[in-house]
């Protein structure tokens, strides 16, 4: 029996099109990362997004998906995104911690309740797997690095809490209703897609706008904080991977998903220079509240769990993404 029947034509949806695949926040720039990659791989797809922070533009190239505009805030939304797929990668969510600090409680409603109401929705539909995007933010600012899963977290931003809120809520589900869930903990994702037009945009999304236009980039904080920051590429391939795994294996796990390296701000600007052809300095402004100083993940869980490896490293990914800024990418969204 052909359970995910195909949509018939090249146009519009057919009746009989069930995705087998859900992704939230698709018009975000890993949701879109990931729908790309699952629809390059022929895969059905429904993505579901309510553009409060992603693009339209980023659904350019994902015509063959099939598209709710809509509010995971609504279980009525949550409900139709759910039915007949039997994955779904949960990517939705109010990024940013400084946005947070401002709006806490738009931030719990778009991240944790929306988070609920996904789960809720996809244990009634049936759904085998939930993939989370969680954040690496959960760790806090304790100073001990490579950050490991076992270590106790300690939130200290309202995003921060409401990411985490979201990885226990996988967790309970599958202790308690049996639903199969797997938490990727992200370490700073950037690449193509991202929006850089935002203050509450991710850093290396607005350095390489900025720097690419000759504008002055401001670094928040003396510069030496550092990041694990992990190229788009790495994170689709972790989640095809955290589908595919066998269950008695991942289900209910949380794992780092990240590079395992990590480099400071001051020198991702120098990296910066050489490769948009910036010849200025940095402005530097008070760091922000609820900032973290140092991350760097440990990525062997995800090796042992996943058989995950990166596989671009962070130089390529930042020559990739500034590419992809100086060709216009941003709102145009054609380029894959
Ligand atoms: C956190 C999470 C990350 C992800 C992200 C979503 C950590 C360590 N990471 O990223 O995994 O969940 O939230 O938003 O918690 N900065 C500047 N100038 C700018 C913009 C930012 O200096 O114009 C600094 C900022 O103060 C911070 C660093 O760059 O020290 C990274 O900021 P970000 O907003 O890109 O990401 P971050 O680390 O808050």
């Amino acid at each position: 029996m052909l359970r995910y029947a195909r949509r018939s034509s090249g146009l519009g949806i057919g009746e009989d099109f069930v995705a087998k695949y859900l992704v939230t926040g698709v018009a975000g720039f890993i949701g879109r990362s990931i729908a790309a990659a699952l629809l390059a791989r022929g895969e059905t797809v429904r993505g579901v997004d309510n553009f409060i922070t992603g693009k339209r533009a980023n659904l350019v190239g994902l015509e063959a998906m099939e598209f709710i505009e809509g509010d995971l805030t609504d279980p009525a939304v949550c409900a139709r995104a759910c039915a007949g797929v039997e994955f779904v990668f949960h990517e939705a969510a109010l990024a940013s911690v400084p946005r947070s600090v401002a709006d806490p409680v738009g931030t719990n409603l778009n991240c944790v309740t929306a988070t609920l109401n996904v789960l809720v929705a996809a244990r009634e539909a049936g759904v085998r797997r939930v993939v989370y995007a969680g954040s690496s933010s959960a760790y806090g600012d304790t100073p001990t690095l490579p950050k490991q899963e076992a270590m106790l977290p300690n939130p200290i931003s309202p995003y921060a809490v409401a990411k985490l809120a979201g990885e226990h809520y996988m967790r309970c589900f599958t202790r308690v209703y049996g639903l199969e869930t797997v938490v990727l903990r992200y370490f700073n994702v950037f690449g193509p897609y991202q929006d850089p037009t935002s203050h509450y945009s991710g850093v290396l999304a607005i350095f390489c706008r900025r720097m690419l236009a000759g504008e002055q980039a401001t670094i928040f904080g003396d510069g030496e904080q550092s990041r694990d920051f992990t190229y788009i590429d790495n994170v689709v391939h972790a989640n095809l991977l955290a589908a595919a795994a066998p269950a008695d294996k991942v289900s209910g796990q949380m794992m780092n998903m990240a590079t395992g390296s990590r480099i400071t701000l001051n020198q991702t600007f120098r990296i910066l220079c050489e490769l948009t052809g910036y010849s200025g300095e940095p402005a530097y402004a008070p760091s922000r509240a609820g900032d973290i100083r140092d991350s760097l993940a440990d990525i062997g869980l995800a090796g042992e769990l996943l058989g995950y490896k990166p596989v671009v490293d962070f130089r390529t990914g930042l020559q990739r993404t500034v590419e992809w800024y100086r060709l216009g990418g941003e709102g145009i969204g054609s380029r894959a």
